[in-house]
């Protein structure tokens, strides 16, 4: 039909950066190669197993520590303009504290950078991507107020390292991901399960932890290196379930919660946590007893601060998710993040299911969450530094719901850009199978599959990589594209 026809014809600008994105602890292993220290999920995986679905970790993963060269063949392969990676802390510096520099990691991470420039393809580097540092979450970790001291110190050493080559930094790695589920709940290390307190007490530290590295990249390496710093912050949609009035509030309250904590200090005209959230838990902590609200405040200097002190917004988006007022509201502890958000989530039967509980296709979703962000934060420039879907480990090569879900995807990504959002660049998750947390190695998210069976983790590309690496090619969606045969070359 001809909105079809359309559509195929709209194309991604050239300096468009295509890439995939990764992470240390989910590919790396080489878990104690050399000086490397512990970090906390090492900690967590060898000291409490049963926690990871399939009691596996990321002691070997993909073995990148000993592939990388393969890794970067696959890039080329792909034809990707970019690659998002993140360091391991504790690799760079065992001890956390930036007394000592190992030799070795930084070698690592040299050798696996100058391979990418060697052969074009610009890193994006995130600092940070959940694998804190033993002995600084033996601190007290996020919640600790030396935190984003630790945390300069450490992102110091990364770009006296490394910011000759690397142009592109994120800071952290999802702040709701590391606030909520590692210290408000048990979903993810280190299962500090203190509900109503540690998610704002972490939010609060990171933002400051965040502003201290962008405003220590502009100061004192900007001006030499040239390049930029941001942060990446899952924003899924949240949208209301009926436009009534009540379960727009909902769905406001909702964003305000899950990534609004993180966003609204950094990028908002008035700066601080999100309005309407922080009066109900003020409101809510001094009837539960409190002396004063659980969610701290940023005085007038820190709000300043942080306020406008990133280049881009670096948005993980997978799904969607319905927000009523009224409906499938649920019983929560007292006090919790979603006893103080107070609203249901729905999400419909009929859109298509992943291998992950958590995922389902869901339609206009980057087109709803990027122009959501335009309008609110003043048109900011955007990457995505993630987004993509999972299949179980026998689905094999032929992964036409993965492709389905990415063309999807990027025509949503068209959408928004006709919209007039500044958007940068795609980052699909993930180059290749991984250690997926919680999951272990039971949901695969890769556009390589990765045998974890096989010692040489050898990896192999699924037929979702060739569509990918046509759409990067092209710079166009064709949804009647078939790969004439799997085998990869490097163009
Ligand atoms: C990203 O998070 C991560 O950055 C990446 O490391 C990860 O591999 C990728 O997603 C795929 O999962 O089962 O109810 O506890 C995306 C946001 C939030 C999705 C937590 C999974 C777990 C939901 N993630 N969620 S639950």
């Amino acid at each position: 039909c001809s909105a079809r026809t359309t559509k195929q014809e709209r194309r991604f600008p050239d300096d468009f950066l295509f890439g995939t994105a990764t992470a240390s602890y989910q590919i790396e292993g080489g878990w104690n190669a050399d000086d490397k220290g512990e970090n906390i999920w090492d900690r967590i995986t060898h000291n409490n197993p049963t926690v990871i679905k399939d009691q596996s970790n990321g002691d070997i993963a993909a073995d990148t520590y000993n592939n990388y060269k393969r890794d970067v063949e696959m890039m080329r392969e792909l034809g990707l303009d970019a690659y998002r990676f993140s360091l391991s802390w504790s690799r760079i510096l065992p001890n956390g504290l930036a007394n000592k520099v190992s030799e070795a990691g930084v070698a690592f991470y040299n050798n696996y950078i100058d391979e990418m420039i060697k052969y074009g393809i610009t890193p994006m580097v995130t600092l940070y991507h959940w694998d804190l540092p033993q002995k600084l979450q033996d601190l007290g970790g996020f919640v600790n107020p030396l935190f984003p001291e630790w945390y300069e110190d450490y992102a110091r050493v990364v770009f006296e390292q490394f910011g000759d080559r690397v142009k592109h930094w994120i800071t952290f790695n999802e702040p709701r991901e590391i606030c909520y589920q590692g210290y408000d709940t048990t979903t993810k290390a280190p299962q500090l399960n203190a509900t109503g307190i540690g998610v704002y007490i972490c939010a609060k530290n990171l933002v400051m932890a965040h502003a201290r590295v962008y405003h220590a990249y502009k100061n004192d390496f900007a001006p030499s290196q040239g390049g930029v710093c941001g942060i990446t912050i899952s924003v899924n949609w949240f949208g209301p379930k009926t436009d009534s009035e009540e379960d727009q509030l909902a769905a406001e309250l909702t964003r305000q919660g899950e990534w609004g904590l993180y966003a609204e200090p950094i990028f908002s005209e008035d700066g601080g946590f999100p309005k309407e959230l922080s009066e109900k838990v003020a409101q809510k902590s001094i009837e539960q007893g409190y002396p004063r609200s659980r969610m701290p405040e940023f005085t007038d200097d820190e709000k300043a601060f942080v306020k406008g002190a990133t280049d881009f917004f670096g948005v993980n988006h997978y799904k969607s998710v319905l927000i009523s007022a009224t409906e499938n509201l649920k019983e929560h502890v007292v006090p919790s993040f979603y006893d103080d958000i107070g609203t249901g989530t729905y999400v419909p039967d009929d859109w298509p299911a992943s291998a992950s509980t958590w995922l389902k296709q869901s339609p206009d979703s980057i087109l709803n969450a990027l122009t959501h962000l335009k309008d609110k934060y003043n048109s900011p420039v955007i990457y995505i530094t993630e987004n993509g879907w999972s299949t179980s480990p026998d689905a094999g090569l032929v992964d036409d719901d993965r492709i389905r879900y990415y063309r999807a995807a990027l025509e949503s990504a068209l959408d928004a850009l006709d919209a007039g959002v500044n958007l940068k660049g795609y980052m699909a998750w993930s180059l290749m199978d991984n250690f997926e947390w919680f999951a272990g190695y039971t949901e695969r998210f890769g556009l390589y599959q990765v045998d974890f069976e096989d010692p040489a983790r050898t990896r192999t590309p699924r037929k979702s990589a060739f569509v990918y690496k046509q759409i990067i090619n092209t710079r166009v969606i064709d949804h009647e594209y078939e790969p004439s045969s799997m085998t990869m070359t490097i163009d």
